[in-house]
């Protein structure tokens, strides 16, 4: 794509972020990390992306907007010894269907409950944030079952899906815990943290725990 490694707008203690920096670590990519909390960084993003969302990737002069994209784009350009989308399309399918499914009923809610929680008191949503505490049991009890036998989400390696689920998964049960009776949920959870790649993520968000607006617990 260009002779220069890939620069990523994105911030450490941000789940998304983490996704796109799971995909990075796993395969030992070189890139450069445009770390949003400088102001200038963060400038440039908007001028990158007027919804100011993260992580977004350039690559010489294409700008890759999504962290799923942003994992695709990795694959394809920058490949490695770890295939984070299999080849075969059935299989790849089932990877970007788990994927979705992280996005989209774990994420969602847990990003409702964080956003809802840094609005002023007047300006909230409880029945909101009572609609996205029933999606992520809902989305706890499916995962559960899912998850039964299996080491990672899709197929037998791990992928983009898995990716995806590390910094969700972290982050949704420190919003709203996963039930104890979700035991094949929480030993996916206690894999993915040890992970080397997810690792090294959550050692660099650390220091920015206060930031987290429901107050971080004192784990993990
Ligand atoms: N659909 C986007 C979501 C990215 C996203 O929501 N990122 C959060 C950080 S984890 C963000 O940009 N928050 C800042 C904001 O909402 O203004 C993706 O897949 O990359």
């Amino acid at each position: 794509m260009s002779a220069s490694p890939p620069q990523l707008y994105a911030h450490p203690f941000s789940s998304y972020s983490q996704k796109a920096l799971v995909a990075l670590y796993e395969n030992g990519t070189p890139f450069d990390y445009r770390n949003l909390e400088d102001a200038d960084n963060a400038a440039e993003l908007a001028r990158l992306w007027p919804m100011k969302r993260f992580p977004v990737l350039v690559d010489g002069e294409r700008v890759v907007l999504e962290a799923t994209c942003i994992v695709e784009h990795l694959q394809r350009h920058h490949p490695g010894p770890v295939a984070l989308t299999p080849a075969g399309p059935d299989s790849a399918l089932d990877v970007r269907m788990l994927d979705r499914f992280f996005d989209n009923y774990m994420s969602t809610p847990q990003q409702k409950m964080v956003f809802d929680a840094l609005r002023a008191e007047a300006d909230r949503d409880p029945f909101g944030v009572r609609e996205a505490r029933a999606m992520l049991d809902t989305a706890y009890a499916w995962l559960d079952t899912h998850m039964a036998g299996r080491t990672w989400a899709a197929g037998d390696a791990f992928s983009l899906a898995d990716c995806a689920a590390g910094p969700f998964l972290f982050y949704a049960d420190w919003t709203h815990r996963i039930d104890a009776r979700f035991a094949n949920v929480h030993a996916y959870r206690e894999r993915l943290l040890a992970r080397p790649s997810f690792r090294r993520c959550v050692e660099e968000a650390r220091p920015y725990r206060p930031y987290f607006p429901l107050g971080a617990p004192d784990r993990d």
